[in-house]
């Protein structure tokens, strides 16, 4: 597992190599990952995992919020990732997850993964949707979505993967070593 292989150490030298200043802008943080040519979604996307990094919104992720972030992204619970994705998926930030919310995360999950799928994204939300969103107001509350990827072991698989940064420690371990 690369997680495991994958420590802090590392992290932290490259890290300091790609970022001198120790703050990491947008496009920095696009750099840093070599994420580039995205899709709008897989970029809004990116955009949004951004701000979620940023605690405390001043436009760049420092060390310390790096480290945060990584550290849940590794090490987390189940509980705290799915707060954390909770937060992140709610891009106007209203407190709950609208259906439109949700099929641009899955969209977006799906370009950036780029594996193949028996449902189209639609479909996919609007199933997970139905189920979860128990009291029906059409839109999720932390509770009914923490609850919701419990229960669903699909949609669990898929909130897994949207911050499963596996291919991506592949790429900065592959450039590394190349170097
Ligand atoms: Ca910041
Ligand atoms: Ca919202
Ligand atoms: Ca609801």
């Amino acid at each position: 597992m690369i997680y495991k292989q994958w420590r802090f150490t590392t992290g932290t030298r490259s890290f300091m190599t790609e970022c001198p200043s120790g703050q990491l802008t947008l496009h920095e943080f696009k750099q840093f990952f070599g994420l580039r040519g995205l899709s709008g979604d897989a970029n809004s996307y990116i955009e949004q995992m951004f701000r979620t990094f940023d605690m405390n919104k001043d436009g760049y992720i420092d060390f310390m919020e790096y480290v945060a972030a990584l550290s849940l992204v590794l090490r987390g619970k189940i509980e705290q990732k799915l707060r954390w994705y909770f937060k992140l998926y709610d891009v106007d930030g209203n407190g709950c997850i609208d259906r439109h919310e949700l099929l641009n995360i899955i969209k977006a999950v799906r370009a950036i993964n780029g594996c193949d799928h028996d449902t189209t994204a639609e479909e996919f939300t609007n199933r997970v949707f139905d189920k979860i969103d128990v009291n029906g107001d059409g839109e999720l509350s932390l509770e009914e979505f923490v609850e919701g990827a419990r229960k669903d072991e699909e949609f669990m698989d898929v909130m897994m993967k949207s911050l499963d940064l596996t291919h991506i420690m592949t790429m900065i371990n592959n450039r590394r070593h190349s170097v």
